[in-house]
């Protein structure tokens, strides 16, 4: 068995779904959580300077979507044609934009921006965004796409505490029940919850 290290901050964001899906694949891996004051050293050893990062015996991967995707391809949640590659990676895509969206409130340094943009964001951007998600996954049988398991929910269910944080939205769960059913498809295998049941608990809960 190859000897993968896995490289994240002792957060979720963007590392959990490559956590879950080394373990949904039954892969070994160090769980190289990065303390914030070793960050800097390693910063400039990484392929683009940040994380998530993993390492294949010795060679260094980087990006969380195209990690995910390659690990989605390797354990068969990837679709079973292009055409289903295609829109799993569409609605990926999708989250993205949202995830976006929501960074740039979350990560603005000026206060009074941060308020406005929020209130802005919260009224006209999105409510539009989680109804159509939502549609998607209603659509899609509690599915990010093609209406069984796929890589895609292991993006949703690693990532989305950290979508609550930045929409400061804390009952996004509740009001979106569909959304409630990806992370619970996830994290019912039996292999994801032993991984979850064991890691270790973050400061942050993101
Ligand atoms: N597009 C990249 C974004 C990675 C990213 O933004 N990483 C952040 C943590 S979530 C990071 O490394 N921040 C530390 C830094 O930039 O020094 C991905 O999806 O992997």
């Amino acid at each position: 068995m190859s000897k993968v290290v896995f490289y994240y901050f002792n957060v979720k964001a963007l590392g959990e779904s490559v956590r879950l899906l080394l373990s949904y694949g039954g892969q070994e891996f160090e769980d190289n959580r990065v303390d914030f004051e070793d960050w800097a050293a390693l910063k400039e050893k990484t392929p683009f300077g940040q994380l998530p990062m993993l390492v294949i015996d010795g060679k260094q991967y980087a990006q969380s979507l195209a990690i995910c995707r390659y690990l989605g391809k390797k354990y068969g949640v990837a679709g079973d044609n292009d055409e289903e590659a295609f829109e799993i990676d569409q609605n990926v895509d999708f989250l993205f934009d949202l995830r976006a969206k929501a960074a740039s409130v979350h990560y603005e340094k000026d206060p009074e921006l941060k308020a406005k943009r929020h209130e802005d964001f919260t009224k006209n951007v999105y409510p539009g965004m989680l109804e159509k998600l939502n549609q998607i996954v209603e659509s899609n049988g509690g599915h990010m796409a093609i209406n069984k398991l796929n890589w895609g929910d292991f993006i949703f269910a690693g990532f989305v505490y950290y979508l609550k944080g930045m929409m400061q939205m804390p009952d996004l769960l509740e009001q979106y029940p569909a959304f409630q059913q990806v992370v619970d498809h996830v994290y019912s295998i039996p292999q994801v919850k032993a991984y979850a049941d064991a890691a270790p608990t973050n400061p942050h809960g993101v």
